[in-house]
């Protein structure tokens, strides 16, 4: 656009202004760089039309809007990043020659994606399902992705399942439902019908499947990798990701009722916490072992429906990951980033895991098809940030294209910029390896064991997360419609855990207890619980990064909201004011306080705890509020933290609570508001 253009005005035909004349915008121009005068109305023959084919500028803006969509991802597809850096606590040297792990503090961009796996792009976050968890490390030698879950573990064992897998979980092709959900007959019936499935199941049905925000899950890369050192020697390893704000959940009915009240939760949450400067941040832990240990472990770790304990291999922390930039636009880099497993770098390499195997053609193949051709290296958040010289050419949209007259191997041509060499002393070196046997369709019978985990998984439970996994296989199988499939899976039950089996199967209503599934081997019942599988164990204590929903009315006691205020700042929570109307309230100061929302637009499972600040008047008139009562029943029946003071007790009598109160509920006139944003912190009051 040349500052040359000067904006006239624009007169439409019919004589109105269509866009006020100004300076201050540059002029708008067709993708050929041709100025507009007109951007509303299309080119007609008279007054009244038809429309001229000859409208070029019409026609153009038409085309572009009809190729806007590209093929949303297979899975994964609903999903929100941003960028930030990764920073190395020290040098890892002796265990892998990987750029990123060669220098203390050094700082290397990052783009993280975190989706849903089964629901379609427009879903709602609060979906029980697995979260996507894929980072792309910038690094000086190439672009890393680990393409990892918020689920240590996964549903099947070999690549080739995974096309049934996915076509189970999503909606039901000749009715097109149920939307980002597993609760229906086709999932449970592969589900059941797929032992090895049966310890992610425990997982999927756990409170890790509906996290709280983004910033607070786990993330791993599941399989085992290797590290590689510069003297060749060799490591496996797994990648885990610590949030540093904690682990938290929601719980099953809050999760169904946020997917009604904002179904983009987790992204707006993602959002503001980067808008706001609390950036999101996670640890980067590994487990390191050898060869001697993998030959010792209880299981193949190869297999990818299986873990290794902490408590047996710790988690050493190598670095943190800052999320500290939104997107520019949505589409440029969160929809079209390419995770790829096979982008791996010297120092790392990938294992026989055969589900890690099938990876590493898909991802490469999907983005062909989800970006048009094999140039998408050349979208700006694909590209590497080091240099790159190779002889790759053309295609569609080729956009950096090699220079010069050389564009083969070998030649003879002088050396340079444009003629690189591959150099096998720095460049990508496979580790090596004897591989001998017979080409077959083959399932290791290391594999076998298909409940001794999913069992360990169980029972490192507290006993309310154990009731949150027996409630959501119940709700799970009340939605699947034939009877066989329900059994079915309390017959896997049996193998994992008679008390689990019994109450899904009382649950369920089941007349009858089926038989335990045959199974190719024996459940372990020596497996030590393992503290580190729970949210709970390990929960936070601390409200930082968190939200309370302050629902006031006129004359709100002014004292104790600019104290509550004051106490969550000082923390680094935030806040948000519920209010009959948005304009807000006056205070019993006489100020105003503005509203973020209004009562029917922030129910209290927006919030992680509430205080509820209204005089009594206030109170009388909101008992009379559906949604007001809704607020407090909802944050009693979800385990909240309720602050109140007694002037707000009709609207609680009004609710039904009058009788409820326990000790999550928190009279802000016993107490001061530094000591009650610090009870917040425990985030439930799980004793109700
Ligand atoms: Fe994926 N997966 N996957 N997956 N996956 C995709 O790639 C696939 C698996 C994961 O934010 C697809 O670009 C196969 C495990 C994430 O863009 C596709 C198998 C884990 C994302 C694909 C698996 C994942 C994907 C669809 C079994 C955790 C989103 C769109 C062999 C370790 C990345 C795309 C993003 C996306 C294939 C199993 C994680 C089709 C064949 C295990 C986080 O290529």
């Amino acid at each position: 656009m040349t500052e040359s253009f000067k904006y006239t005005g624009n007169k439409g035909k019919g004589g109105e202004l269509h866009q006020p004349a100004s300076d201050t915008h540059p002029i708008m121009t067709i993708a050929q760089g041709c100025p507009v005068s007109d951007d509303q109305n299309s080119l007609k023959a008279g007054a009244s039309g038809p429309t001229l084919m000859e409208d070029h500028v019409l026609r153009e803006k038409l085309f572009h809007f009809d190729h806007e969509r590209i093929p949303e991802r297979v899975v994964h597809a609903r999903g929100y990043g941003a960028h930030g850096y990764f920073e190395t606590y020290e040098a890892l040297n002796e265990l892998t020659c990987a750029d990123i792990f060669q220098r203390k503090g050094e700082k290397t961009p990052v783009f993280a994606r975190f989706s849903t796996v089964a629901g379609n792009k427009g879903s709602p976050d609060l979906a029980r399902d697995v979260r996507g968890f894929a980072v792309k490390f910038y690094t000086q030698e190439g672009n890393w992705d680990l393409v990892g879950n918020n689920i240590p573990v996964f549903f099947i064992q070999d690549a080739m399942k995974f096309p049934d897998l996915v076509h189970s979980a999503k909606a039901e092709p000749d009715r097109g439902f149920p939307q980002a959900q597993t609760a229906h007959d086709n999932f449970w019936d592969f589900i059941s019908l797929t032992p090895e499935s049966m310890h992610m199941v425990m997982w999927a049905m756990s409170d890790r499947a509906i996290p709280r925000s983004l910033r607070f899950m786990e993330g791993f890369g599941v399989h085992t990798f290797k590290f590689i050192s510069a003297k060749g020697n060799e490591k496996f390893v797994k990648f885990h990701w610590k949030p540093k704000g904690g682990m938290q959940s929601v719980v099953w009915n809050e999760a169904v009722k946020l997917n009604g009240a904002d179904p983009d939760f987790h992204r707006r949450d993602m959002w503001q916490a980067i808008g706001e400067g609390d950036y999101p941040e996670w640890e980067l832990g590994v487990q390191v072992f050898d060869q001697k240990f993998a030959d010792d472990f209880e299981f193949d770790v190869f297999d990818a429906t299986k873990l290794i304990p902490e408590e047996q291999v710790p988690v050493k922390i190598v670095g943190r990951m800052v999320l500290d930039r939104v997107v520019d636009n949505f589409f440029a880099e969160t929809e079209q980033v390419a995770f790829c497993t096979q982008n791996i770098v010297p120092g790392l390499d990938f294992t026989p895991d055969p589900l890690l195997q099938g990876r590493n053609f898909s991802y490469l193949d999907t983005q062909i098809k989800r970006l048009g051709g094999p140039n998408f290296t050349h979208i700006p958040v694909n590209a590497p940030k080091c240099p790159m010289r190779h002889f790759q050419q053309d295609g569609h949209m080729a956009m950096q294209n090699p220079k010069g007259r050389v564009n083969y191997e070998p030649n003879s041509w002088e050396g340079g910029e444009h003629n690189p060499r591959a150099c096998p002393a720095h460049g990508y070196q496979s580790s090596s390896e004897q591989v001998s046997g017979d080409k077959l369709r083959y399932r290791s019978e290391t594999f076998a064991d298909h409940y001794s985990q999913a069992r360990q998984f169980y029972i490192s439970q507290t006993d309310i997360e154990q009731g949150h996994i027996q409630n959501a296989l119940v709700f799970e199988l009340s939605k699947v419609e034939h009877l066989a499939i329900r059994e079915r899976m309390v017959s896997h039950l049996l193998n994992i855990d008679e008390t689990l089996a019994k109450k899904v199967a009382d649950g369920l209503g089941l007349e009858n207890m089926p038989q335990a599934a045959e199974a190719a081997m024996k459940t372990r019942d020596d497996l030590p619980v393992s503290d580190a599988l729970s949210i709970l164990k390990n929960g936070t204590h601390t409200f930082k990064g968190r939200k309370l929903g302050i629902l006031v009315s006129d004359g709100v006691d002014a004292a104790i909201f600019n104290k509550v205020t004051d106490a969550l700042k000082a923390l680094g929570a935030n806040h948000e004011v519920i209010a009959p109307q948005v304009g807000g309230v006056t205070c019993s100061e006489g100020k105003r306080i503005s509203a973020q929302q209004v009562i029917n637009g922030g129910p209290s499972v927006l919030y992680d705890a509430v205080l509820v600040l209204v005089t009594e008047e206030g109170a009388k008139s909101l008992a009379k509020v559906p949604e007001a009562k809704d607020f407090v029943t909802d944050a009693h029946a979800h385990m909240k933290f309720i602050g109140y003071t007694p002037s707000a007790m009709p609207l609680f009598e009004a609710a039904g609570l009058a009788d409820k109160e326990d000790k999550g509920w928190i009279d802000l006139n016993d107490i001061s508001a530094k000591s009650f944003v610090k009870t917040l912190g425990a985030l439930r009051y799980w004793q109700r």
